[in-house]
């Protein structure tokens, strides 16, 4: 049956309103709607789709889950070259840089430079006819790449369509595909549980998603994109300014990386190179460079290139985050929960400006996966935060005779037996509570900052604790005949007046929220947001002691499962903790601030059931305080996001969730946006 004119309309208007919502979320990070609604629009236009053929179309945004899977990977001749840069090092190498175009110019005042940041992923060039994606390509050597159309449709931050009416027919765009810093470590970390290969970097995370023959592959996976540059442009015009042009492909609906600016002179790119480089950790991608580009396209004309790099631009390198060293040995490390994890210990290597001379293999599984033998030589990693990592094994240099590490049989610090049940990737002590790395680490928990909070009582000071017998248990902390000024004073590095800051910080921690006490005595997967749930639903420690003998009630509160269930369950069980917890509260030790429990208001339906994760800093209230709101209307708040996450309240610097949330589809309400979802 023919599909009558309405239908056709219907699926347009469906089509056009999809679009717009996509580039209000993944490209300007500022959606309009809630995402029950915007899944409403989406299962509309895809029924329409399944029930009339002729409505489907390569470009509909519902391609983005991933259509149909090629059985090869074409190749693209790219109408313009596909570039790539020189690099700099070093300061005299961006001067030397500047004097070449000033010279090549002829000119003396201060070039104008656009300028950004260089990301870590894969370089690709999309072509749009007539304002429609129509094929998208890798650089490959940089005159023929591979067709990779099928994925790049599945980014949510590539157009299908471009905005407006005033681009050119035929439009080449270039840009990076990378995954977002978050989304990279959670997908490792969701393989690494699944006993499944992870990737080494984000960078290779991206090129693998997009070497796939199957876009729902690609659909899977937090991809993004920021576009830097135009490759053919015919049928219109662009500005003749580099950083013009970046704007005007934002107007057509491209995602242009936010730090993207304009500077002049090698000066103003040194500032420019030191500026991201101080806030190269907390951005939400990763980056091994800026690039520096002669902002003016007449005289990027001028210039021309050579060889295959132009001679306007050129990128200007942080030092590395992945060097090659050699494996000396494999220990083994013992955590709070008494998992037992191999680091490799390395020849000292400069990483990133640190020296490097562990790095984790995560678990046994890793161990074995990666086939690390001692005498290897490895490519380790260090970026931001993380523990420096083994990333994979330089198999050509490996010598005769590399020996496999063996998991010890038994605990290296206190001799119990190590197990790994059938099946699982992590080793665990059997030592619990008696081996001293376990109660070094449950102390060093305990007293952190999102726990107990005890300023000044830092990791050393703790394993001295512990070696000199002072403290065995976080009761001992609050036992004035074992941790007091003078036991204090005793230890090495410490002076009176520390001992008795110390004592200051120690007295000042005596009355923790419920909350922070339940994530302070550190039972298994209890992070802050399951605590805070647990706190808010039982009120006391009393009454979640009571439940949790029974795994179905504790199964009520908001984030916990059957495996924190048991957790829980098993905590309480064991007669050394609740000895431990006796003595901290027995003897008011602490006094815990416990609440009754709050009859949830189950009047607020657009709240009421939905998950809410908090991020960032909020101006008219404190994120506790959000969260508060949040709960007395009924919904929940975990501490990551996910696609089980509603909605993603953020303020100011959220940091990387609110890429996360663009990137699964989870709406994100600024605090505008959230009153107004609390007043409604
Ligand atoms: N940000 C950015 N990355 N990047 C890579 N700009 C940029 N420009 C490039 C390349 C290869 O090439 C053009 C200068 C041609």
């Amino acid at each position: 049956m023919a599909v009558s004119e309405s239908t056709r309309k219907l699926a347009a208007r469906l089509r056009d309103q999809i679009s717009h919502h996509d580039h209000r979320y993944y490209v300007l990070d500022d959606p309009e709607i809630p995402d029950a609604e915007y899944d409403r629009l989406f299962a509309a236009l895809l029924q329409l789709e399944a029930e009339h053929e002729e409505l489907r179309s390569p470009n509909s945004p519902t391609q983005r889950v991933g259509g149909k899977a090629q059985s090869e990977f074409a190749s693209v001749t790219h109408g313009i070259a596909m570039l790539s840069l020189d690099n700099a090092f070093a300061e005299e190498q961006v001067e030397s840089f500047n004097q070449r175009v000033l010279d090549r110019l002829e000119e003396t005042g201060p070039i104008s430079y656009a300028v950004e940041p260089k990301l870590d992923g894969t370089a690709v060039s999309i072509r749009y006819e007539s304002g429609k994606l129509a094929v998208a390509a890798t650089r490959g050597d940089g005159r023929t790449g591979e067709d990779v159309t099928h994925n790049i449709r599945t980014i949510g931050a590539v157009p299908m369509s471009l905005s407006g009416s005033d681009y050119p027919q035929v439009l080449e765009v270039r840009g990076e595909v990378f995954m977002p810093v978050k989304g990279f470590e959670e997908f490792n970390a969701h393989a690494r549980e699944r006993g499944k290969k992870t990737f080494a970097n984000p960078r290779n995370a991206a090129a693998g998603s997009l070497r796939q023959l199957d876009p729902k592959v690609a659909a899977s996976r937090p991809l993004s994109i920021f576009i830097y540059g135009v490759g053919v442009v015919e049928g219109g015009s662009l500005p003749q300014q580099h950083s013009e042009t970046l704007a005007a492909l934002a107007g057509f609906g491209f995602r242009v990386c936010p730090e993207n600016s304009v500077v002049e002179g090698a000066e103003g790119c040194l500032g420019y190179y030191r500026a991201i480089g101080e806030r190269r950790k907390e951005l939400a991608y990763e980056i091994d460079g800026v690039v520096y580009k002669v902002d003016d396209y007449g005289k990027q004309k001028k210039l021309g290139f050579v060889s295959r790099a132009p001679r306007w631009a050129i990128a200007h390198k942080y030092p590395a985050q992945e060097e090659m060293t050699k494996v000396l040995d494999v220990d083994w490390q013992v955590g709070r929960t008494g998992a037992v994890t191999p680091v490799a210990r390395l020849e000292p290597v400069l990483v990133g400006g640190v020296t490097v001379s562990n790095a984790t293999l995560h678990n046994m599984d890793e161990l074995e996966r990666k086939d690390v033998r001692i005498g290897d030589a490895v490519v380790i990693r260090r970026a931001g935060d993380v523990i420096p990592e083994v990333v994979s094994v330089v198999a050509k240099r490996r010598k005769k005779g590399a020996r496999r590490a063996k998991l010890p049989a038994r605990c290296p610090v206190c001799k119990s037996d190590v197990s790994r049940p059938e099946g699982e990737a992590v080793a665990r002590c059997s030592g619990g509570l008696y081996c001293s790395a376990q109660r070094k680490e449950a102390l060093k928990h305990f007293v952190s900052r999102r726990a107990l909070d005890i300023e000044g009582l830092g990791s050393k000071l703790i394993d001295q604790l512990v070696d000199s017998k002072i403290i065995k248990t976080p009761a001992d902390l609050f036992d004035p005949a074992k941790v007091n000024t003078e036991s204090l004073a005793a230890l090495d590095r410490m002076a009176e007046k520390s001992a008795e800051n110390l004592m200051v910080a120690i007295e000042a921690s005596r009355k923790p929220t419920l909350a922070r006490f339940l994530y302070a005595i550190g039972i298994r997967e209890v992070g802050e947001a399951t605590a805070e749930n647990l706190a808010e639903y039982f009120g006391t420690l009393g009454s979640l002691r009571t439940a949790s003998a029974d795994p179905e009630a504790l199964q009520e509160v908001p984030d916990v499962g059957p495996v924190v269930a048991e957790h829980i369950q098993t905590f309480f069980a064991q007669p050394h903790n609740i000895e431990v917890i006796e003595k901290l509260v027995g003897a008011n030790a602490l006094v815990i601030a416990e609440s009754t429990p709050r009859e949830v208001e189950r009047t607020h339906a657009a709240i009421t059931g939905k998950t809410f994760v908090v991020t960032g800093t909020l101006s008219g209230m404190s994120r506790d305080e959000a969260k508060g709101e949040i709960r007395k209307r009924g919904g929940k708040v975990t501490g990551s996001v996910s696609k089980k996450t509603d909605f993603l309240v953020f303020g100011d610097k959220p940091g990387s969730k609110l890429e996360k949330a663009q990137n699964l589809g989870v709406t994100a309400l600024d605090e505008q946006g959230f009153l107004k979802l609390l007043g409604s």
